[in-house]
């Protein structure tokens, strides 16, 4: 998968992107960033690529003609067609389900902005989508970009070594919290390790760990569970697990 990032600082992104399973997955071959700094198309001795806001207040609006540009220099250095997706809080939020539809495109080419923001008719014209990867303000769009490389670089074929199989990762499996993680020491100051972990018991293990993600998910995030929908045995398993802990959704655990 290629993917583009238009932005001022476009080594910004591909310097959050080198490093671990991003990183990998480019010396793979699974995956190629290229950045492309609307700077290099602005005009004049200035290079402008902002000016004022009409209606007047603080702040600086990105010009169309740098953005439009750089985003036809990108299209043309490949021929595969690229969805053109924003970044910015007034988009759709970023979920599992939107990155692995981003990640089996061939291409994505994001857009960051500064400032302000960018001139809505450039948004209009060329951009196909617009994701928020949550409710605060950034900078600029870089570090939602970074965000969304990462993202969708683990789940590209071959990204990820067995152990880290995205299988098991939280929303990949069944759209629950993953379940908590324990290694050496067994007995430590700070607690012990569960009995049930040290059995070898493997399906008594199995069912403590969907207990456990059943548990905190409905507690630290009821909004992701439908406990109508859930199988009878879950139902069981998450009735056991509030019983035990004695409480009720948005108690923080
Ligand atoms: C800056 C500013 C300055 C003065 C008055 C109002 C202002 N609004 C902004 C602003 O929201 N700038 C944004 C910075 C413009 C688009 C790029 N920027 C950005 C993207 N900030 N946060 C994001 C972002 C992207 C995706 N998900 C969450 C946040």
């Amino acid at each position: 998968m290629r993917i583009d990032i238009v932005s001022l600082f476009p080594e910004f992104v591909a310097q959050v992107a080198g490093h671990g399973v991003v990183g990998r997955a480019q010396e793979r071959g699974l995956l190629s960033l290229h950045g492309w700094n609307p700077r290099d198309h602005a005009e004049g001795n200035y290079r402008r690529v902002d000016d004022r806001p009409f209606g007047g207040g603080p702040g600086m609006v990105m010009l169309i003609d740098p953005l439009r540009a750089c985003l036809a220099a990108a299209r043309a250095a490949d021929p595969a067609p690229g969805r053109v997706v924003y970044l910015s809080p007034q988009g759709r939020p970023l979920t599992q389900t939107k990155v692995r539809e981003l990640a089996a495109e061939p291409r994505v080419i994001l857009l960051c902005g500064r400032y302000e923001g960018v001139d809505e008719r450039l948004l209009a014209a060329e951009v196909d989508e617009e994701i928020s990867i949550g409710d605060y303000v950034l900078s600029g769009g870089e570090l939602a970009a970074a965000v969304v490389v990462d993202a969708v670089a683990r789940l590209q074929e071959g990204a990820l070594n067995d152990a880290e199989s995205a299988v098991q990762d939280s929303f990949e499996g069944d759209g629950l919290l993953d379940c908590p993680h324990y290694t050496r020491p067994v007995e430590h100051a700070l607690g012990r390790v569960p009995e049930v972990l040290l059995s070898g018991n493997h399906a008594e293990i199995a069912r403590w760990r969907r207990q456990q993600a059943l548990g905190r998910t409905w507690l630290r995030r009821p909004d992701l569970v439908d406990r109508e929908a859930l199988s009878a045995a879950d139902r069981r398993l998450l009735e056991d697990f509030l019983g035990a802990a004695g409480d009720g959704p948005g108690t923080p655990t």
